[in-house]
């Protein structure tokens, strides 16, 4: 008895970990994508779409090669009928660079699919949903995140997205993960459910799925498009995206009839651009401040000392002429 309790609880562990998704979920065709690629875009009716200097071989789709300035794109056409997702992707971040490489790739949930701009291959300003798997620091500020580094920014299209920042000012949320060369298969999962926004990683190579992170109250609405972008400046890697699985999830009653083709894209505040980055600057101008204090008292007790020592002098001399 006991160790049949323990074999169940076994595999309700495993199935959690190993399929995030919800088991009466369903995978959708219409945006998945995997091997070969040769029957997804040798057809006319092709659900995808390749831009700028992305390529499919036989093993991957690489949006951008190892070479300075590409950009490339890969783009579901099909717009998402459905509230409630999860896509699973496998992907592949390598490069001949040892300490200098990047930028990294985002994957989008937006509305206007196959623009080209400065946010990692895609348009600044944007409507919807990014999830950026950043490799690089592109400021010396005194970041207490390690990269590479996962964020997700969620935009109505009035925010701008600072690359020199790395978007810190209007990330919702992130996590560290050591993505990029490894040899192991490295996969991550966004789940998009009762406006609840989770993304899991699979990087270690054990087949099981760990919460990155978690943000309630996200607002995004349905028929968006999938998308996958990266761009190479000075710096460069291979950003490859191997197989792409969409999963339709249960949506409950009030959801599904409701029309949420026009909901603004919404989530709570930032709060790592307000605490993460401003605190090491707050923390360098206090220490400062105290600095100059402490100076100031020492000069002040320096000359107090110095007065007090001459005015004694002073009283000595005078005593010894009279
Ligand atoms: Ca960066």
């Amino acid at each position: 008895m006991y160790f049949l309790t323990i074999i169940s609880l076994f595999f309700i562990i495993f199935i959690n970990h190993t399929f995030p998704q919800e088991p009466d979920s369903y995978g959708v065709h219409d945006h998945s994508l995997s091997r070969p690629y040769t029957n997804i875009f040798s057809t006319s009716r092709s659900y995808w779409h390749l831009t700028g200097n992305t390529l499919a071989t036989d093993r991957f789709i690489r949006l951008t090669a190892d070479t300075q300035s590409r950009t490339g794109g890969l783009w579901d056409t099909i717009p998402v009928s459905y509230p409630d997702w999860e896509l699973q992707v496998h992907f592949k971040v390598h490069g001949e660079g040892g300490n200098f490489f990047g930028d990294g790739f985002a994957i989008w949930y937006v509305r206007d699919p196959k623009l080209t701009g400065p946010v990692f291959g895609y348009a600044d300003h944007f409507c919807g949903l990014a999830i950026i798997l950043d490799t690089y620091p592109n400021t010396n500020d005194d970041y207490t995140n390690t990269y590479p580094f996962i964020s997700a920014v969620i935009n109505n299209g009035s925010l701008h997205y600072d690359n020199n920042r790395d978007g810190r000012d209007i990330t919702v949320a992130g996590c560290e993960a050591a993505f990029r060369g490894r040899d192991l298969d490295t996969r991550i999962a966004i789940r998009y459910q009762d406006n609840r926004l989770i993304v899991y990683t699979d990087i270690e190579g054990v087949n099981s799925w760990a919460v990155c992170f978690i943000v309630d109250n996200v607002h995004l609405p349905t028929h968006y498009y999938f998308g996958f972008t990266a761009a190479t400046g000075e710096l460069s890697d291979n950003h490859d995206i191997i197989s792409v699985y969409t999963y339709q999830l249960n949506s409950n009653e009030d959801r599904e009839k409701e029309d949420r083709k026009n909901i603004i894209p919404s989530a709570p505040s930032s709060t790592m651009g307000n605490t993460t980055n401003h605190t090491p600057k707050s923390s360098k101008s206090s220490a400062l401040k105290i600095f100059f204090i402490v100076s100031l008292l020492v000069i002040i007790c320096l000359i107090g000392i110095g007065a007090f020592y001459y005015m004694k002098q002073r009283r000595y001399h005078s005593s010894r002429l009279y």
